[in-house]
């Protein structure tokens, strides 16, 4: 490919582009001799609620986790040479990796058949509803390998909520010939691609959908998917900033940097970003939640150490948190709990007012006296940011919540009410928030190999003709070549949750596991962090070189698997 039909390329994204992802051992050569194996039926996560999803997916329930084996002799389907037509749609915030799951797809398609097409629907399940999409041939592929962000095709975060939409769906998957979406997305997408996949199976239609684990936040993993595409990238791009900012607090000792960052209601991010910087303090939401702690209780801790640190003369220091902490603090939660009942029940109302003011003071005037004046001590931004609007799932959108500036507001306060003539507490406080930042970076090593063959591996499960599976790959620690591939049943992963006010059956969020060995590793070294300049900046993430630091691996997987 000509430097010229790339476009604006910089040297770097040439070299890259010629990055050969390494596939599992039992996807590389053909498709035809690979075995699939059907392991045992499977159960949903929450078995409180297992008749419930058994009856909402009667004919995808409790399928059984598919491995494969590659066999001596051929063991190919009749129709396997048969053309086959697939779309793919990315859904939700992007991902480093996005790009090689489409090209995993593409290659794993034209090996079996160079025959077989790729569709990609445009900016996400909106483009399936409204039937947009882009013809993805080769001319397109070639410039997008190994590249960050979604914008081959677009992303967003439009729900496939009704039986309108899923005829909708129906109507446009058959008008263009596609015998199998994949859909690349979290929770919320997974579990809409077994809602799909659970209509068309019951409407006697064949054809296959198949979910793809992406997030940067790492909070769709459990015993099968290990972790999700994009962590890896996102979570080294954050490390190199928040370790330049560490050796800045060094260099300058002036300033106390609070620095938020993504991850909405999961830590994974904040933690593992913290194992690679070592902050002086940490504030993970999870810990909060079993600790109970308030809002006051987690300052006072903060200002614990800045005091400890002043009295060694150090007024300067680094404080991670991460951005869903809002949504485990107890008295904040049971406000946020309080508003969502107020934005679905006043709903009509609500959604004819423009500006935020008006619509907090009839949340004010709705909510119970107790909430009320909590949210009347809020500083104002913060408060009016906990009424925005919901996403299209019922989540709050904590990007938008600066809980960062909330805490410094209130540290200062308690700082300035213990300074006195003779003892004056300097702080300097700066926020940050970094989220987007590392969203579409360019995909490391990990990220490339293993969203690449997330995608290839896709094209098996969709040769085998299996619906309501995610492709897996497992094993990850381990070199890519090593990596064992899978196919899970999106039902073994679900629970039932309340959204918009209504239970739904919902892939169950991982959470960080404070008995978790990276949560583990982290305690045991909290102390020494707060206190000394332990400070690690791991620096740029690295795409030629030895592969030591190239295919590193997340701490987390890391200490998870050692
Ligand atoms: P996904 O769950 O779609 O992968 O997105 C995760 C995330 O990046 C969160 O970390 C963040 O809270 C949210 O998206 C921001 O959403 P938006 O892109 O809509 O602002």
């Amino acid at each position: 490919m000509s430097q010229k039909s790339l476009g604006n390329t910089s040297e770097l994204q040439i070299e890259r582009l010629k990055f050969k992802p390494i596939l599992p051992n039992t996807l590389k050569n053909n498709f035809f001799n690979i075995k699939i194996i059907k392991e045992k039926i499977t159960h949903s996560a929450s078995l409180y609620h297992e008749d419930q999803i058994k009856n909402i997916f009667k004919n995808i329930y409790g399928l059984p986790i598919i491995s494969f084996k590659k066999c001596q002799n051929v063991v190919i389907k009749k129709n396997i040479n048969k053309k086959i037509n697939v779309a793919v749609v990315f859904s939700g915030g992007a991902a480093p990796g996005g790009h090689n799951v489409i090209a995993g797809l593409f290659d794993g398609l034209k090996k079996l058949n160079n025959k077989n097409t790729l569709i990609g629907y445009l900016y996400g399940p909106i483009g399936i509803l409204k039937n947009k999409y882009k013809k993805l041939q080769r001319s397109v592929i070639e410039k997008y390998r190994n590249t960050g962000g979604f914008d081959c095709i677009g992303s967003g975060r439009t729900k496939i909520e009704t039986y309108e939409d899923l005829y909708t769906i129906e109507k446009n998957l058959k008008m263009s010939k596609i015998d199998a979406l994949v859909m690349i997305g979290g929770d919320d997408t997974n579990t809409n691609a077994a809602i799909l996949s659970e209509y068309l199976k019951q409407k006697k239609i064949n054809k296959c959908i198949i979910g793809i684990p992406k997030t940067i936040d790492g909070d769709l993993k459990n015993k099968y998917i290990e972790t999700s595409f994009g962590f890896d990238t996102a979570t080294k791009i954050y490390s190199n900033i928040v370790g330049n900012i560490c050796r800045d607090v060094n260099s300058s000792h002036k300033y106390w940097h609070f620095i938020r960052l993504m991850g909405r209601s999961a830590s994974h991010i904040t933690l593992e970003v913290a194992l690679k910087t070592h902050p002086n303090i940490l504030i993970i939401g999870e810990e909060i939640f079993k600790k109970n702690m308030t809002l006051n209780k987690i300052v006072e801790n903060i200002v614990l150490i800045i005091l400890k640190r002043q009295n060694q003369g150090k007024n300067f220091g680094v404080v991670l948190l991460s951005e869903g902490i809002v949504e485990f603090i107890p008295e904040l939660k049971e406000l946020i709990f309080g508003i969502n009942d107020i934005l679905i029940k006043k709903a009509k109302i609500l959604d004819k007012i423009l500006l935020l003011q008006d619509k907090k003071r009839i949340i004010l005037d709705n909510l119970p006296k107790k909430l009320a004046f909590l949210m009347t001590t809020l500083p104002q931004e913060i408060a009016l940011q906990l009424i925005l609007d919901r996403d299209p799932h019922g989540n709050v959108i904590m990007s938008a919540i600066e809980v960062e500036k909330l805490l410094i507001q209130m540290v200062q306060e308690k700082i300035s009410k213990l300074a006195n003539k003779k003892n004056k507490h300097k702080f300097l406080p700066i926020a940050h928030f970094f989220g987007y930042e590392g969203r579409c970076g360019m995909p490391s090593n990990f990220d490339a190999n293993y969203a690449y063959a997330l995608g290839y591996n896709a094209v098996l499960l969709i040769i085998h003709n299996l619906t309501g599976y995610m492709s897996c790959i497992k094993n990850l620690t381990k070199p890519a070549n090593k990596w064992k591939c899978f196919g899970i049943p999106i039902t073994m992963m679900m629970n039932i949750e309340k959204r918009n006010g209504n239970k739904k059956p919902v892939i169950q969020k991982t959470l960080v596991d404070l008995n978790g060995r990276p949560f583990k590793k982290m305690i045991s070294e909290r102390n020494k962090w707060a206190f000394s300049e332990n400070y690690i900046s791991p620096g740029p993430i690295q795409y030629f070189g030895t592969a030591k630091i190239t295919d590193e691996i997340t701490k987390t997987l890391q200490y998870e698997q050692s």
